[in-house]
């Protein structure tokens, strides 16, 4: 493992702090640019939308998906790429129409860019890339682009790519469902998110200078499981810990066994399922496990089960809220990895896109 050299992370650090301002960019470019109105009436209404992305991308896959249900009322769902190009029959039903939309910060990997190859080439099916590089072969072989060029950066590990990206495929949802109260709620996400950075992040600092854990959790339920998969990555290819994602309900199912106080769980609290939650947290915490809690309202219950808590406060409908969720568990990484003294700018082992062998 490198060892950290003076002031490894920082250009990881700058790029998670980048991110409001980031967003605000982006919006506005995208407002330029028209692309949202433009690609959204090319999305039929009637068919389902499938994402399909690697690593960071797959995790932004399911958490776009599931908030593109909840927006439009329209199906999706996501696939990592391998899954399409290793069993299609299993992804693709012959009968079934998709919208397959490819997430990519690089536009290189080579999985996305094969998946595209097949989409386009052998199934005659055009499909639309979402990518925070232009003129890639990602974009060279989609028929369309969703460009969010701003929020490029250039740390291995994706942080405010993954937000930005995100928001952007929600930006769409809104548009194509002729949701402006969305649209108008992803407009007052940068600013309440600028203050939670200010205020938190010495707090996750210091909570994380006071604890040593063995075992990362990240729990979440619907959209917030896509969020909780990337709490996992972000640990591990920051920290080089060992952590796990499940859906909230499906840790009491066995993976409990491993709780104890060395234990950090982490807890993305929904609004919808809240209370049922809610149960598995006040669970947890009788069985001694170290508990960070992340809700929009909290009550007094995940004041009192919770070592370190976060209130997002939000004031967006809940099916656009993860990137609030998110930066909590990208700053969890940043610091476990610079306490542990690993350079967190060069993982170990890490690229920053993953470029197969030619076939
Ligand atoms: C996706 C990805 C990253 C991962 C690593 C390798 O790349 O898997 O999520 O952190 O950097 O590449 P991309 O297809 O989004 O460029």
């Amino acid at each position: 493992m490198s060892v950290a050299a003076e002031g490894g992370g920082d250009r990881t650090r700058a790029e998670i702090f980048s991110q409001p301002q980031c967003w605000r960019a982006c919006f506005e470019a995208l407002e330029k640019s028209q692309q949202i109105k433009k690609l959204a009436a090319k999305i039929r209404p009637d068919i389902e939308c499938l994402f399909i992305g690697c690593g960071s991308s797959y995790y932004i896959s399911q958490t776009a998906a599931a908030s593109w249900q909840l927006i439009t009322g329209r199906p999706a769902r996501a696939v990592p790429a391998s899954e399409l190009l290793l069993f299609p029959e299993l992804v693709l039903d012959a009968g079934r129409k998709c919208q397959p939309i490819l997430v990519s910060r690089s536009g290189s990997s080579s999985e996305v860019v094969r998946a595209a190859e097949y989409l386009e080439q052998q199934r005659h099916i055009r499909t639309l890339a979402i990518s925070c590089g232009e003129h890639q072969p990602l974009d060279e072989v989609s028929s369309d682009a969703l460009y969010v060029l701003p929020a490029d950066e250039q740390s291995v590990v994706m942080t405010r790519s993954f937000s930005s990206m995100l928001l952007a495929a929600q930006a769409l949802a809104a548009q194509v469902a002729n949701r402006t109260d969305i649209a108008e709620g992803l407009l007052r996400i940068p600013a309440r998110m600028q203050a939670i950075l200010d205020s938190a992040h010495a707090r996750i600092q210091e909570f994380v200078e006071r604890h040593t854990f063995a075992d990362y959790v990240f729990l979440g339920q619907g959209p917030l499981f896509g969020i909780a998969s990337e709490g996992q990555l972000k640990i591990s290819e920051m920290s080089c810990s060992y952590a796990q994602a499940f859906h909230t309900m499906e840790f009491r199912h066995g993976p409990k066994a491993i709780v104890g106080p060395e234990t950090l769980i982490t807890f993305l609290l929904s609004e919808s399922a809240y209370a049922e939650e809610r149960e598995v947290l006040e669970e947890m915490k009788s069985l001694s496990a170290t508990t960070l809690v992340v809700a929009n309202q909290p009550d007094g219950s995940a004041r009192q089960n919770a070592d370190f808590l976060l209130e997002l406060n939000l004031d967006a409908a809940e099916c656009v809220r993860q990137v609030g969720y998110l930066i909590v568990c990208q700053l969890l990484g940043l610091y476990t990895g610079l306490k542990k003294g690993y350079d967190v700018d060069n993982p170990r082992n890490l690229t920053r896109a993953v470029i197969l062998a030619c076939e």
